[in-house]
């Protein structure tokens, strides 16, 4: 990689002394963002990784300008069956001529959209107040000569056009304008006999750019040609993708015919002399190509005008600069753009003050960047015959002119574009970092839980991606980065997370792995005692112990809560703990109806809770009385004891006894009776009747004192 940036950089001062905005040939130059040089940049930061989409070279007749063979006369794409395909990557006339009108013409029929733009050859046309005279030779050498189809119209399958080149202009790039450059085709237009023909015909469309990761997957996609051989089906597929891209039915919808060509430029000096360029847009209003004015490049009338010498010294400081100041419409003195450009005479108004300013504006120009300051003695692109290559100029290929004004400049706008293509993607290579903040490394998660990462970058990050291992869990593309992560799918267990952060170049910084335990598993909780049994039911009294136990799945329980009627009574921290109990006391309650809960969270935050009822009765029985026999009776034989009482809550029992020996069993139901033999007991005895509640409270009756004879 940085082998690559030092070669870049010595193509860049190489290149400085001889104008390196580099005009290119007659097209709409748009200058070229400047980034900061690499001194003026933020600090670097601690990760670095080579960006392989810098490490290899351009390879500039794969990637910029395409002219070889396998491609140019690829038969599948470059002849057109006539039909239109619904689906795309179809090959089918994908780089013919006929095949790309009939895409950008919208609801014109293509046949009528190409008719009407020859046309304007046929007769003068007025642009920008400034008349193109007709050029009627295009009737009999093009028109006449164009195959037809059975109704007389143009046959668009059978287009004298052959293609010369496809070209990468990610040079022109301007992201203020949504652009990320151009993508043009060159083709040469054949005479009746299939022999070239002094004219060229170049489409150039735009490729759109919202954003900067927009202009570098443009880039990268072209760049990726480099490491394919020209002509083979991997190397054209993948360009027909690119091309694709751009010249496909209602690639920018919104633009004129959805179309995203630019503009379609002509080069000619097969139908008149001197050498003519025509500009042709495509008007909103009609779907048609009209004619229109020539991108930079003012009027011929101008040439050595006071007007245009006051243009370029105002714009002096800028052209030094490498700027490019756009030229317009119409100035305080008229028309000022022209209709047209043709090779002539050089621009050299009287009282430029500055020679080198004045060449560079020229270069810019449509003619100026031909003849006059190039020495192009015609195109750069050359038309080509069948099986041969087209040739280009040395403006583009190396070489170097003398301007008018007889100051040397080199030029080698292939390396200089290559420079450029270079320079955009190795622009960053310093890869982003990324730390996982979010969740703490060894925490427990459950549920659904955002993952964040803190990311650095010395231009911009783009995205951050997180994975779980190596399965992505989502991507987030703007800060904070974070994404939320549903922990419900992957098994319980432990898990490693990273980050992979993007910076707007593509370069990858991986975070650390930060491992944490998903435990999506509830406490699963076992009630203790009490518990309901057939003489207590479910009552209790006094500071019964209330117990539990807690089975828990993988993290543990990180605290028990235990309530009273839905008020916290206590919390109990635990770190793994099975057995919980409280010692409850209920004499500060109310007699009746309370529940007890248990709430246990896990470490991972999974919640689950036990309630359960209990009925306190702090409360002895109210009322008892032995009914049978009465105090002082004389019994004999079998006795039947009775007693009567009652509770405030549930009476369980009463219990009789006779001189302080309990009988049992208990009576449990009223009439509360039980036999008492006292055969053989004679004397005096006492009897006393103790009642029970459900809860252990109990309450003795006053005593009964019989005789047995
Ligand atoms: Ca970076
Ligand atoms: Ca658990
Ligand atoms: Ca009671």
């Amino acid at each position: 990689m940085k082998v690559v940036s030092k070669w870049a950089r010595g193509l860049i001062a190489a290149l400085a002394g001889v104008g390196a905005l580099g005009a290119a040939s007659c097209d709409a130059l748009q200058a070229t963002p400047e980034s900061p040089p690499p001194h003026e940049r933020p600090p670097q930061f601690r990760q670095v990784t080579a960006n392989l989409a810098c490490a290899f070279p351009i390879v500039p007749e794969r990637e910029l300008f395409i002219r070889d063979l396998g491609v140019v006369n690829d038969a599948a794409r470059t002849q057109w069956s006539g039909i239109l395909p619904t689906g795309s990557g179809i090959a089918d006339g994908a780089w013919s001529f006929g095949r790309l009108m009939a895409q950008m013409s919208g609801p014109v029929a293509p046949e009528d959209f190409v008719r009407n733009w020859l046309a304007q050859w046929e007769t003068g046309q007025t642009v920008n107040g400034q008349l193109i005279s007709a050029r009627s030779s295009i009737t009999p050498q093009i028109i006449n000569a164009w195959p037809k189809r059975p109704n007389g119209k143009l046959d668009l399958t059978k287009s004298p056009m052959r293609l010369l080149a496809i070209v990468n202009r990610v040079d022109v790039r301007d992201l203020s304008l949504g652009s990320a450059g151009e993508g043009r085709f060159v083709y040469g237009v054949l005479d009746a006999g299939g022999n070239p023909l002094q004219f060229t015909v170049i489409l150039e469309y735009d490729l759109p750019a919202k954003t900067r990761m927009d202009v570098l997957d443009w880039a990268n996609r072209w760049h990726a040609l480099g490491a394919q051989t020209p002509g083979s089906a991997a190397f054209n597929t993948a360009l027909q993708a690119i091309t694709d891209r751009f010249t496909a039915r209602n690639a920018a919808p919104g633009r004129p015919n959805g179309s995203a060509l630019n503009q379609l430029r002509t080069n000619e000096i097969a139908l008149a002399s001197p050498w003519q360029l025509r500009e042709f847009h495509l008007d909103a209003a009609t779907g048609l190509l009209k004619s229109d004015t020539v991108a930079l490049t003012p009027g011929r009338s101008l040439r050595t005008s006071n007007s245009l010498a006051a243009f370029i010294n105002d714009n002096t400081l800028l052209l030094m600069d490498g700027g490019v100041p756009p030229v317009p419409l119409q100035t305080d003195a008229g028309a000022f753009r022209g209709a047209f450009a043709e090779a002539s005479l050089p621009w050299t108004p009287p009282g430029v003050t500055h020679p080198e300013a004045r060449h560079r504006f020229a270069l810019n120009t449509c003619n100026g960047c031909h003849l006059e300051e190039t020495g192009t003695t015609f195109l750069h692109v050359f038309p080509r015959s069948a099986g041969q290559q087209a040739q280009v100029s040395g403006f583009v290929s190396g070489t170097t002119a003398q301007d008018p004004n007889g100051l040397t400049h080199g030029f080698n706008e292939l390396q200089r574009r290559a420079t450029d293509l270079s320079n955009l993607l190795c622009e960053d290579a310093q890869a982003p970092t990324a730390m996982l903040t979010s969740p703490d490394a060894g925490s427990f998660v459950r549920g659904t839980v955002t993952v964040a990462a803190d990311t650095t970058d010395d231009v911009g990050v783009a995205r951050v991606d997180f994975f779980d291992g190596t399965s992505l869990i989502g991507s987030a593309s703007q800060a904070p980065f974070t994404i939320a992560w549903n922990t419900a799918s992957p098994t319980t267990g432990t898990r490693s997370l990273t980050a992979r952060a993007f910076d707007t170049s593509g370069n990858v910084g991986t975070s650390g792995a930060v491992s944490v335990t998903v435990d999506n598993t509830p406490p699963m909780i076992i009630p203790g005692p009490p518990k309901w049994n057939q003489n207590s039911f479910y009552f209790v009294r006094g500071t019964p112990t209330v117990s539990w136990s807690i089975v828990q799945s993988v993290s543990g329980v990180a605290v028990a809560r235990i309530f009273q009627d839905s008020v916290l009574l206590t919390s109990l921290a635990g770190s793994g703990g099975i057995n919980y109990f409280i010692h409850w006391d209920t004499s500060v309650l109310s007699d009746g109806r309370h529940t007890i809960s248990l709430e246990a969270t896990d470490r991972a935050g999974n919640v689950s809770s036990h309630s359960r009822f209990v009925d306190v009765d702090n409360t002895p029985p109210a009322y008892l009385a032995i009914t049978a026999p009465y105090n002082g009776a004389q019994v004999s034989g079998v006795v039947t004891l009775s007693a009567t009482g009652s509770d405030n809550m549930d009476l369980a029992s009463i219990a009789f006894q006779v001189d302080g020996t309990t009988l049992t069993p208990f009576a449990t139901t009223a009439p509360y009776t039980r036999t008492w033999n006292s055969t053989g007991l004679s004397g005096t005895h006492t009897i006393v009747a103790i009642a029970y509640d459900r809860a252990g409270n109990s309450a003795r009756s006053a005593p009964v004192t019989v005789t047995v004879p």
